[in-house]
C-alpha cells in the first residue's frame, strides 16, 4: 500500500499520508509528499489539504534514519516545495503534529487542528533542533519568547494554546476532515492569499540582546552542557537578524552540529532504550491483563503516601492502611500538603486536587483491601516485617488480586513464599519522591504469572511511569549497581580526594548530584544502621565505611541533621565545605594505614563510572536486567544520570568496552579483587571488540 494518495474532489486536492505507527517522515513519505506537491500543481485542483491515517498526524523525521547517509528528496527541501506551492495547503492536524510534522504543518500556508491535538518541536530532547525550517518559521509567527519556549523546553502544547499563538489558524471539536476541506473551500471562494511564513518580518525591537541572553544563561544551567539549546537560541537570533534563506542556512550548519553529536546520539539511544524496556522478552503482545481498578497500599509514609498520589492521579481509587488512627491521619495529611503545594504551583486546579483527595480513602482495617485489585505493600524495609504483611494480605485478598512489594533490597522470592499465591507477587520498586520520579523497576519473582507481569508493565504507563524488568537480586538493578559507585566515591576520599572534588567531577560529568552529597540527601546513617549487627568480613575493608561511620558516631547523618559530609544553610539548603571533615578523613587514613596522594580527575572519573559499568554487566550476564538499554533506562530515570551520555551501559560503548576492561584489570592490580572482579560478560566484548549496543542486538 502506498504511504501517499492522493485524491481530486471538487477542487479540492486531498493528499493523504499513511506510515504507521505514528507517520514518520520516513524517505518514502517524503518522495511521495513532494511528488504529490508537484502533481497538483498542473491539475484541476485549486486548493491542497493534507491529512494523516492512523492515530497521529506526522511525529517527526524518522529517527531511525538519523546517523546514516542521508536519502534525497531532504525534508527541508520537501518542505520548501509545499511553501512554493501555487496553491494554498492547508494542514489537518489531529494526534500530535511534532518536530518535523510540525514543520511540514508550518511550510504549509495555513492549519486546522482538532481541539485535542497537540504541537510541538521536542527536537531539543533528542539533542537535537528543529532542522527543517522550525527556527526560523515559529519564531516569525508566535514570537521570538514564545518559540525560544516551544523549543527548548521540547514540551507539546495543546491547538488552543497554539492556536492563541497563531501556529494554528482554526480549532474545531470534531470531524477535521470536513472542517479542513470546508477551511480550504473558503480560501478559493475568497481567493484567499497564500500565507507563507518566510514573508513575516520579526520586529527587532521584540527580542532584545538581553532576551537571549537570559536564556542562554539559564539554560547553561538547567541543561548542563548540552549543545542544542544553545545552538536552537542561535538559531532563533539568526531568525530575527538575517534574511529567510541565510536563517535557513545557519539553522541547517547547526542541525548538523547537533546531529553528528555525541549527545544526540546518546539522546536518541535512550528514546528508542525507553520504548524497548517497556517490552518483555518472551512474553506475547496478546498475553491478557488483569483489571487494575482499585488500589490498596500499605504504609502511609513518604513512600505510601507519594505511590497513593500515583493512582488518585490517573483516577483510580486508593485504599491506603496504616497500623493505627494516628498514623493513618498523619500519611494522609502529607498527601493532603503535597497536592497543595502542587495547586499553589499552579500545576492543578483546586477542582482537580479535590478530586484525587476524594479518591484517596484511608483505612487500618485489612478487610478493607479484601475487594482491591492491586496492593503494594510499603512498609519499613524488613524482610520478618514485609513476610507478616503478606500472609495477613493473603489471608484477605481476593483471588486474582496482584500483590506487590515495594521493597528496594529484600528478595521478592523469599516474600512471596510468605502467601499461598507466589504466583501473584511481584515486586513494585518506586523511586522517592513516588509521586515525582518516573522510574518504576518490576521485578519480577521466580514463579510470578506472566499475566501479573504484563499488568504491572501496562499499569506503569497507566500511571504515567516509566517501566523496567528486573529480576530478583540484592538491590536489583539500580541500587546494586549504586554499591560499586558509591564504594569507589568512599575509597577516593581516604585515598586523597575531598567531598567537593569528588562531586564536582561527577557534577561536571552531568550527573544531577555527586555521590557524597547524595549521601548527605539520603542520609548518612541509613547505611551505618545497616551495618550494625553484621560482621567484619560482610561489612567490607573498613576504609570503604570508617569515615562514615566516623561522621554519623559525631551526630552528623547528613542534610537532615544540618551537617554530614557537608554543612547546609538551615534556610537555604546549601552545602558548604566543612574543614572539620577533612581533619576527620585524614585522621581515618592514618588509622587504615593510607598515605594520601593526588588523585587526577581522569581517575576519579574511571572509577566512579566504571564501577558502575562492571557491575551493570554482572546484572547482563545474569539475566537481571533484559538489555543494556534497560540499566541505561533505570540510571537516567532514577539516579540523575546524564541523558545527554546515554546512561552507564551507553557511555561505556562510547569509551570503548576494551578501554574498561583493561583499566578494570589494572584496578584489580593496583586495588585487590576484593574491589575489582571484570565482568565475564565485559571480558568477552572487550575480547570480541564488541559493544553493549551489539550484544543487545544478538540477544534480542
Ligand atoms: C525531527 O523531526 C527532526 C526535524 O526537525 C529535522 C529533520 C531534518 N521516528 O512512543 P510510542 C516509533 S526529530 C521513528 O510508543 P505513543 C516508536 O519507536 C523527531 N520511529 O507511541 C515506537 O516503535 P515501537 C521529532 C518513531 O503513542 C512507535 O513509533 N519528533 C518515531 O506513546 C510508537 O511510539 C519526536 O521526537 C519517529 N519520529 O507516542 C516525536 N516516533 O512500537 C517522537 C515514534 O517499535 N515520538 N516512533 O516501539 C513521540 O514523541 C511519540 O512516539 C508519539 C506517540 C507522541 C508520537
Amino acid at each position: 500500500m502506498s504511504v501517499v494518495t492522493y485524491t481530486l474532489e471538487n477542487e479540492i486536492g486531498i493528499i493523504r499520508l499513511n506510515n504507521p505507527p505514528v507517520n514518520a517522515l520516513s524517505l518514502a513519505l517524503r518522495s511521495g509528499l513532494e511528488e504529490a506537491i508537484n502533481n497538483a500543481q498542473d491539475d484541476a485542483s485549486k486548493a491542497l489539504v493534507i491529512l494523516c491515517e492512523g492515530r497521529t498526524f506526522i511525529a517527526g523525521a524518522d529517527i531511525t534514519e538519523f546517523g546514516k547517509p542521508p536519502m534525497e528528496p531532504s525534508l527541508p527541501a520537501v518542505i520548501a516545495t509545499l511553501e512554493q506551492s501555487n496553491k494554498p495547503i492547508v494542514a489537518a492536524i489531529h494526534g500530535t503534529a511534532l518536530g518535523g510534522g510540525f514543520e511540514v504543518a508550518l511550510g504549509c500556508h495555513y492549519r486546522v487542528a482538532l481541539s485535542s491535538a497537540k504541537v510541538g518541536l521536542p527536537e531539543v530532547k533528542l539533542g537535537l533542533l528543529p532542522g527543517a525550517g522550525g527556527t526560523q518559521r515559529t519564531p516569525r509567527l508566535a514570537g521570538v519568547e514564545a518559540a525560544l519556549e516551544l523549543m527548548t523546553s521540547g514540551n507539546p502544547i495543546s491547538s488552543q494554546k497554539a492556536h492563541a499563538l497563531n501556529l494554528i489558524d482554526e480549532v474545531v471539536d470534531t470531524d477535521l476532515e470536513a472542517a479542513a476541506i470546508a477551511f480550504a473551500q473558503r480560501l478559493i471562494t475568497d481567493q484567499a492569499p497564500l500565507k507563507r511564513i518566510r514573508d513575516i518580518n520579526i520586529d527587532p525591537a521584540s527580542a532584545p540582546k538581553e532576551l537571549f541572553d537570559g536564556y542562554r544563561k539559564t539554560l547553561a544551567r538547567r541543561a548542563r552542557g548540552q549543545i542544542a539549546p544553545q545552538n536552537i537560541i542561535a538559531c532563533v537570533e539568526a531568525a530575527v537578524n538575517l534574511p529567510m534563506d541565510e536563517g535557513l542556512a545557519k539553522e541547517r550548519q547547526l542541525f548538523a552540529e547537533c546531529l553528528t553529536s555525541p549527545q544526540s546520539a546518546a539522546m536518541r539511544h535512550m528514546f528508542f532504550a525507553e520504548r524497548e524496556a517497556a517490552k518483555v522478552k518472551g512474553l506475547p503482545k496478546e498475553t491478557p491483563l488483569r483489571p487494575v481498578n482499585s488500589v490498596g497500599i500499605i504504609g502511609g509514609g513518604t513512600m505510601g503516601g507519594g505511590i497513593a498520589m500515583n493512582f488518585a492521579n490517573a483516577g483510580i481509587p486508593v485504599t491506603l492502611l496504616e497500623i493505627n488512627d494516628e498514623a493513618l491521619q498523619r500519611g494522609l495529611g502529607i498527601i493532603e500538603k503535597n497536592y497543595a503545594i502542587s495547586a499553589k504551583k499552579g500545576k492543578l486546579s483546586d477542582a482537580q486536587m479535590q478530586q484525587c483527595l476524594s479518591l484517596v480513602q484511608g483505612s487500618t482495617d485489612y478487610q478493607d483491601l479484601a475487594e482491591v485489585d492491586l496492593v503494594i505493600e510499603a512498609v519499613f524495609e524488613n524482610l520478618d516485617i514485609k513476610k507478616d504483611v503478606f500472609t495477613k494480605l493473603d489471608a484477605v485478598c481476593k483471588p486474582g488480586a496482584i500483590l506487590a512489594t515495594n521493597t528496594s533490597y529484600q528478595d521478592v522470592d523469599q516474600i512471596a513464599a510468605a502467601t499461598q499465591r507466589p504466583q501473584d507477587v511481584i515486586g513494585l520498586h518506586f523511586f522517592s519522591p513516588a509521586n515525582v520520579m518516573k522510574l518504576l523497576e518490576i521485578v519480577r519473582g521466580e514463579k510470578t504469572a506472566d499475566d501479573v507481569i504484563a499488568t504491572a508493565m501496562q499499569m506503569a504507563k497507566t500511571i504515567k511511569k516509566v517501566p523496567v524488568l528486573a529480576r530478583v537480586c540484592y538491590g536489583f538493578i539500580g541500587n546494586r549497581m549504586l554499591q560499586p559507585y558509591f564504594r569507589e566515591s568512599q575509597l577516593l576520599l581516604i585515598e586523597g580526594s575531598t567531598p567537593e572534588k569528588i562531586d564536582s567531577v561527577m557534577e561536571n560529568f552531568g550527573m544531577a548530584m555527586g555521590p557524597i552529597a547524595v549521601s548527605d540527601l539520603a542520609g548518612i546513617d541509613i547505611g551505618y544502621k545497616a551495618r550494625q549487627g553484621l560482621s567484619a568480613e560482610q561489612k567490607g575493608p573498613a576504609k570503604t565505611h570508617c569515615v562514615s561511620d566516623a561522621l554519623v558516631e559525631m551526630g552528623r547523618l547528613g542534610q537532615k541533621s544540618g551537617a554530614g559530609f557537608y554543612t547546609y544553610d538551615p534556610e537555604t539548603r546549601a552545602r558548604q565545605s566543612d574543614p572539620l571533615v577533612m581533619e576527620l578523613v585524614e585522621a581515618q587514613a592514618k588509622a587504615q594505614g593510607i598515605e594520601r596522594r593526588e588523585i587526577s580527575d581522569e581517575e576519579h572519573l574511571n572509577r566512579m563510572t566504571f564501577g558502575l559499568i562492571n557491575e551493570g554487566a554482572k546484572i547482563l550476564e545474569e539475566g537481571i536486567a533484559q538489555r543494556p538499554g534497560d540499566i541505561d533506562v533505570v540510571y537516567i530515570y532514577g539516579y540523575g544520570y546524564p541523558v545527554s551520555r546515554g546512561g552507564p551501559m551507553h557511555y561505556a560503548d562510547s569509551v570503548g568496552l576494551k578501554k574498561i576492561y583493561d583499566t578494570i584489570c589494572q584496578y584489580r592490580e593496583q586495588y585487590g579483587e576484593v574491589f575489582w572482579q571484570p565482568s565475564a560478560l565485559l571480558k568477552q566484548l572487550a575480547e570480541e571488540n564488541k559493544t553493549f549496543a551489539q550484544w543487545a542486538q544478538e540477544n534480542a
